[in-house]
C-alpha cells in the first residue's frame, strides 16, 4: 500500500497517533490558534477527517496572552481502559497539561497542570503493572527562570494521573546522540524492549529521529548503531526536516511511523510555504532494532475542491481563530458567517479573524462576502508580522502586504455592497523565476465579472523559514470594521 504524503497537509506538526480497534486518531500541533489540536480520524490510514480538537474552550489552554510560537506543543494521544488520554505542553502557558475525554471527538476535559514537571514534548505510557510513566525533553519554556531554553536531555518520573503529579524527581534517561534538542520521546512496550524514539537536531534541517532500547521503561537505555535512524540532513529529498515521530500498528498489521517534515521550494530549497505538515513512512525490524524507509513524497492526486456555505449548524472545527475561540469573533447566522470587527487588524495578537489551513502548494480561496454593514475579507496569515490581504468597504477595496519593515497597499474604488474576493497562491510564471522563488500570491477580486489581480506578492515572505513560525500558512476571513456576512468559502488547492 502507498500510502499519501503528506498524510496531513497544512501545518500539522509533532503527530502523535493512537489505534483503537481499527480506528485510527491522531493530534498535532496548533500553537496560539483555536480550536486547538485537531483530532483527525481515520480507518484505513489514507483518509483522514477532522472529527473535533481537544481545546474548544477558554481555559483549556491559556493562549489569550501566549507569545506567538507558544501555546499548544507536541500532543501525546494514548488510549486505555475507555479512555483517551492527551498530554501536551501549554508552552508559556499552563505547563504540562493532561486531557482525557471518553470520545475522541470530544468533549475533552479542562486539563490539569501536572505538578513537578518541567520541560516539553510529554509522553504517556503504561507498564505492565499499571504505572503510568510520563517521558519529556527537559527543554525549559518557562521565562520566569534563569535557566529559561536550557536543555537538559529527555528526562522521565513515574506520575499520578488522578493528581497530576510527578511521584519522583524526573530522572534522566537519555540525550540521544550528541545533535541539538533531544526531545519528542516516544516510549513502547514491544516484544520483549522498551522502545525510546526521539527527535534530535532541532526541528529544522538538522532534524532527525534517534532510538534506544532498554528491558525496562526506567532504562538504562542502549542505542541503535546509526542513529539517527531517519534524517534528510544533507540530502537533496523534497521532503525535509523530518522528525518527530510516533509509531503505530497500521490497518494491515504493519509498523509505520507518523513524523513531521516540510516541502521547501525554491533552487536551494529554502522555503516551506505551508509549514510542519504531517508525514508517514514505513517500519522494518532486525535483529530487535527498527529501521524507516526513507520519506517519499506522494501527494494526492488531482484536484481538491470545497465549499463552506455556511448553512451547517455548527462552524467546521477546520476554521480557526487567533488567541481567541472562533466564537468571540463570528458566528453562524442566517445561512453566512458573521465575522464581527472589535477595533484590531492582522498586525495585532488578537485580530478579528477565522481561517483555515492552506493544505496545497497551489491553492486559491475565494469568498463572496457582504460589507454593507462594514468592512473586511480575505487574509492569509503567517502571524501579526506576515500578513496579506484584500478587504472591501467603504467604497474600496484594498490588498495589502505586510512584512516587517515594509508594507504595500493598492486600492481600487468599489461600491457595491457584495463583492468576491481571492487569494491565490500559484508557481510563478516562466521557468528563470520559477526556479528561484517559491509561490506568487495574488491578491485579487472579482469587479463587473471580471477578475482583477490588485496586488501579487512573493510567497517566500509568507514561508516558515522567513517568518521563523512553528505554524503555517492559514487562509481566512478578517472584519476590521462593523461586521461582514460571508455567504460562501470556497477552496481549492493541488499538489500537481
Ligand atoms: C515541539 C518540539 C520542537 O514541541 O518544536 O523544535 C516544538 N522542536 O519538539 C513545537 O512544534
Amino acid at each position: 500500500m502507498t500510502l499519501p504524503n503528506p498524510l496531513l497537509p497544512g501545518f500539522n506538526p509533532d503527530p502523535s497517533v493512537v489505534r483503537v480497534g481499527d480506528d485510527f486518531y491522531l493530534a498535532t500541533s496548533t500553537f496560539e490558534y483555536l480550536p486547538g489540536v485537531p483530532i483527525y480520524h481515520s480507518r484505513d490510514f489514507v483518509t483522514w477527517t477532522q472529527v473535533g480538537a481537544v481545546a474548544t474552550r477558554v481555559g483549556q489552554l491559556a493562549v489569550e496572552d501566549t507569545p506567538t510560537a507558544g501555546g499548544a506543543w507536541a500532543p501525546t494521544i494514548r488510549y486505555r481502559d475507555g479512555l483517551f488520554h492527551l498530554v501536551i505542553t501549554d508552552a508559556f502557558g499552563r505547563g504540562t497539561l493532561h486531557f482525557t475525554a471518553e470520545r475522541a471527538e470530544g468533549p475533552w476535559s479542562d486539563g490539569m497542570v501536572f505538578d513537578g514537571i518541567d520541560g516539553i514534548d510529554p509522553d504517556l505510557v503504561w507498564d505492565d503493572e499499571g504505572n503510568a510513566y510520563l517521558t519529556f525533553s527537559g527543554l525549559r519554556v518557562n521565562p520566569a527562570l534563569p535557566t529559561f531554553m536550557q536543555h537538559r536531555g529527555l528526562l522521565q518520573a513515574k506520575v499520578d494521573l488522578v493528581e497530576a503529579r510527578a511521584l519522583e524527581t524526573p530522572r534522566s534517561i537519555w540525550s540521544g546522540v550528541g545533535g541539538q534538542f533531544p526531545e519528542a520521546p516516544h516510549l513502547y512496550h514491544i516484544g520483549d524492549w522498551w522502545y525510546l524514539v526521539i527527535a534530535e537536531g532541532g526541528t529544522e534541517r538538522g532534524h532527525g529521529v534517534s532510538v534506544a532500547r532498554a528491558h525496562s521503561p526506567e532504562g538504562p537505555f542502549e542505542a541503535a548503531a546509526g542513529n539517527p535512524l531517519l534524517t534528510a540532513r544533507g540530502t537533496d529529498r523534497p521532503i525535509q526536516n523530518t522528525g518527530h515521530g510516533d509509531l503505530v500498528l497500521g490497518p494491515d498489521g504493519e509498523w509505520l511511523l507518523v513524523l513531521l517534515g516540510v516541502r521547501p521550494r525554491s533552487m536551494t530549497r529554502a522555503f516551506s510555504a505551508l509549514g510542519r505538515e504531517t508525514f508517514v513512512t514505513t517500519v522494518e525490524w532486525a535483529d530487535g532494532w527498527p529501521s524507516f524507509e526513507p520519506v517519499q513524497l506522494t501527494p494526492r492526486e488531482g484536484v481538491v475542491s470545497f465549499r463552506d456555505d455556511f448553512d451547517a449548524p455548527e462552524l467546521d472545527p477546520a476554521w480557526m481563530a487567533v488567541r481567541r475561540t472562533p466564537e468571540s469573533t463570528c458566528a453562524l447566522s442566517g445561512g453566512s458567517l458573521v465575522v464581527r470587527a472589535d477595533g484590531s487588524t492582522l498586525s495585532d495578537l488578537v485580530p478579528a479573524f477565522v481561517g483555515r489551513r492552506q493544505l496545497h502548494q497551489t491553492a486559491s480561496v475565494r469568498a463572496r462576502v457582504d460589507v454593507s454593514a462594514g468592512a473586511g475579507g480575505l487574509a492569509v496569515r503567517y502571524d501579526e508580522r506576515f500578513h496579506y490581504s484584500i478587504v472591501a468597504g467603504a467604497g474600496q477595496i484594498v490588498a495589502r502586504g505586510a512584512i516587517p519593515s515594509f508594507e504595500r497597499v493598492v486600492g481600487l474604488p468599489y461600491e457595491e455592497a457584495i463583492v468576491e474576493l481571492e487569494i491565490r497562491s500559484r508557481r510563478p510564471d516562466g521557468e528563470a523565476f520559477e526556479a528561484r522563488t517559491s509561490d506568487v500570491i495574488e491578491l485579487a477580486a472579482v469587479v463587473d465579472g471580471r477578475r482583477t489581480v490588485l496586488l501579487e506578492l512573493d510567497g517566500r515572505y509568507l514561508s516558515s523559514e522567513t517568518a521563523e513560525s512553528f505554524t503555517g500558512r492559514v487562509v481566512g476571513l478578517v472584519a476590521l470594521e462593523g461586521s461582514i456576512a460571508v455567504e460562501w468559502f470556497d477552496y481549492e488547492g493541488t499538489d500537481a
